[in-house]
């Protein structure tokens, strides 16, 4: 007997769900409130001490973990449906690069920013009262944290990090330095937004490297000095492609760091 304890198919609970429907397996449906906090009630705590979904039961065990419920219903039900393992050892690998990927990086992004904005009318719904109260009940230190950033708001410099890198500009006043590094991954973009119009994305930044060079690609803008220029580009945004915060730095090689720093963030 399977049973999913989940917030419904959105976030980490969607993995097991598709999971399930993937390889048909049956499977009791248990949603946890979360408008309830039911995750972080006693009896959801003897499930899960970490007070999260998803958690898996399986015939009176419990598995937590939501890449890791995925990959337990593999190894116990091979054969059924879909088989969403490759057997060649190579493209498992390929496979559990992607999962670490969506675990270690794009669900904790995913997660702040629907913190910062869903949460947040959750937690500002209660009074100071019932909020510490409420506090005391979550179990991990750092959901603690999360909580009390809904309510008082994140960190800007934290939801500018959050947001999908496509590009880097580096701007080394002293070398006339301004050039731009962009790379967009069209199959991963359009899986996380279905609807993003990649061509403007691309155009976009085809318009930032133009002012970063000066060449008619950037219009109007293009044809100022490379301060201006630089300014121009890092001011705060309200289209789909945004600039992020300007960290400071040393380099003797400019384009060599504009090319780490490309593959580090972006690549
Ligand atoms: N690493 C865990 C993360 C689980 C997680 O973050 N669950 C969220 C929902 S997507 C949750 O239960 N949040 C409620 C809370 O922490 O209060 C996994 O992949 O299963």
């Amino acid at each position: 007997m399977l049973t999913l304890y989940s917030f419904g198919p959105g976030a980490n609970s969607l993995k097991p769900m598709a999971t399930l429907y993937e390889k048909g397996l049956e499977f009791k449906p248990h949603f946890i409130d979360p408008a309830k906090f039911e995750q972080h009630s006693d009896w959801f705590k003897k499930i899960n001490p970490r007070g999260q979904v998803p958690a898996l039961e399986h015939d009176g065990r419990v598995i937590t973990e939501s890449t890791v419920i995925c990959e337990y219903l593999e190894d116990v039900f091979p054969d059924a449906g879909t088989s969403l393992r490759p057997a060649d050892p190579y493209w498992r690998a390929q496979m559990r690069v992607w999962t670490k990927w969506v675990d270690e990086y794009f669900c904790w992004c995913v997660s702040t920013i629907g913190w910062a904005f869903g949460i947040k009318k959750i937690a500002q719904a209660m009074s100071d009262e019932e909020f510490e109260a409420h506090l005391k009940n979550v179990p991990i230190p750092e959901q603690q944290v999360k909580w009390r950033r809904a309510r008082n708001g994140f960190p800007q410099e934290m939801l500018d990090e959050e947001f999908r890198k496509v590009g880097v500009v580096l701007c080394c006043q002293s070398q006339e330095f301004l050039a731009a590094a962009w790379q967009v991954d069209r199959d991963r973009l359009a899986a996380f937004a279905p609807g993003l119009d990649l061509d403007r994305v691309c155009a976009g930044l085809d318009f930032v490297e133009g002012v970063c060079v000066g060449d008619e690609r950037g219009g109007e803008a293009a044809s100022r000095p490379l301060t201006q220029r630089f300014g121009f580009l890092k001011a705060p945004k309200s289209t789909v492609l945004q600039p992020g915060p300007v960290h400071g730095g040393l380099t003797s090689d400019p384009q060599v760091q504009l090319d780490r720093l490309l593959s580090h963030f972006v690549g």
